[in-house]
């Protein structure tokens, strides 16, 4: 059965072994409002080029899974109102009933290891949520079976960001501070929480995600980048409007797959529109620094 659909652009870059830099589709679909997102998705792979590197846009249409999206394609995912969001239990169902939709960090590792690609560049993980025991983003696990390395700016800080960096740790997850000691909140630089290791440069990612597999160890190598600093929020400004977010998610029974882009979105409006500011340039800084680090570390073997 072949369900993978490679672009042009990327199939050139592999056979010419060009780096390859993976960017997901969920932040399209479900986490920024049209016509950013479009915008976004059209600058996230604009940096990665700048860069020397070759962006892999991944997402599902029609049943198919594109590795590399065609401008149209992309924009139909950005301007879809009822689509798909595929974690990696939905691939199943969109691919036989030729569905699209937009795919999440574990959507999106779980084709990496079928096309060779082992850089991604996503905003924030998802994890483990506040006070919710059993909601836990498929990310998590999805992390802890794909040999990637993953540029994002930590997990999203609606989040239990502490149950989340333990989970990381149990399922074996480095987790990289890209020149910080700090694993950063997301929209905030800091957290007050530790990295497992620290990179200054791109070289230093790739020896330490190179000894990591060379360990036997599949899991993903997970970069934090804080957001820039001209752009990031204070944490007290964060943690008022996410408390505010969460108290409404409570009260209108929001779950599943529809809590995190509902939170998302509150944040942004509480905030006028700063997380979203926050939210775009981080993306931007996360795809920079993965094309640097694919540019070292290559495309799998
Ligand atoms: N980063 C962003 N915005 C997003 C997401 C990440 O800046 O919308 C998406 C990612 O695709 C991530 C997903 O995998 O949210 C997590 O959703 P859940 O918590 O339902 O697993
Ligand atoms: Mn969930």
């Amino acid at each position: 059965m072949k369900i993978n659909s490679y672009s042009k652009e990327v199939l050139r870059a592999k056979s010419e072994n060009k780096p390859i830099v993976a960017l997901e589709t969920t932040v399209i679909t479900h986490g920024l409002p049209y016509p950013l997102n479009l915008e976004l998705a059209q600058d996230m792979e604009r940096e990665v080029r700048e860069q020397g590197a070759v962006p892999a846009t991944i997402g599902v249409v029609g049943g198919r899974v594109c590795i590399g999206l065609a401008e149209e394609e992309i924009e139909t995912l950005a301007k879809a109102e009822d689509i798909l969001k595929i974690s990696r239990r939905d691939f199943s169902g969109a691919i036989a009933k030729g569905l699209s939709g937009g795919t999440t960090v574990a959507g999106t590792l779980t084709v990496l290891p079928q096309v060779g690609i082992r850089v991604f560049a996503t905003g924030g993980i998802g994890g483990v949520h506040r006070g919710a025991a059993f909601d836990v983003s498929a990310d998590l696990p999805a992390l802890s079976q794909v040999p990637a390395v993953v540029v994002c700016a930590g997990a999203k800080a609606i989040l239990d960001l502490p149950a989340t960096i333990e989970y990381l740790e149990t399922m074996a997850v480095p987790v990289v501070g890209y020149k910080t000691d700090q694993f950063p909140a997301f929209y905030a630089r800091t957290s007050g929480l530790p990295v497992s290791v620290r990179a200054d440069t791109a070289e230093e990612v790739a020896g330490i995600a190179r000894a990591h597999w060379a360990m036997g160890v599949q899991s993903a190598v997970l970069v934090v980048v804080p957001p820039p600093e001209e752009d990031a929020l204070a944490e007290e400004v964060m943690e008022e409007a996410i408390d505010q977010a969460l108290e409404e998610a409570q009260n209108l029974k929001i779950r599943g797959q529809r809590v995190t882009p509902f939170l998302l979105s509150r944040v942004s409006e509480l905030t006028g529109e700063a997380s979203l500011k926050a939210n775009l340039s981080l993306l931007l800084k996360n795809a920079r620094v993965a094309a640097k680090i694919a540019q070292v570390l290559g495309n799998r073997e």
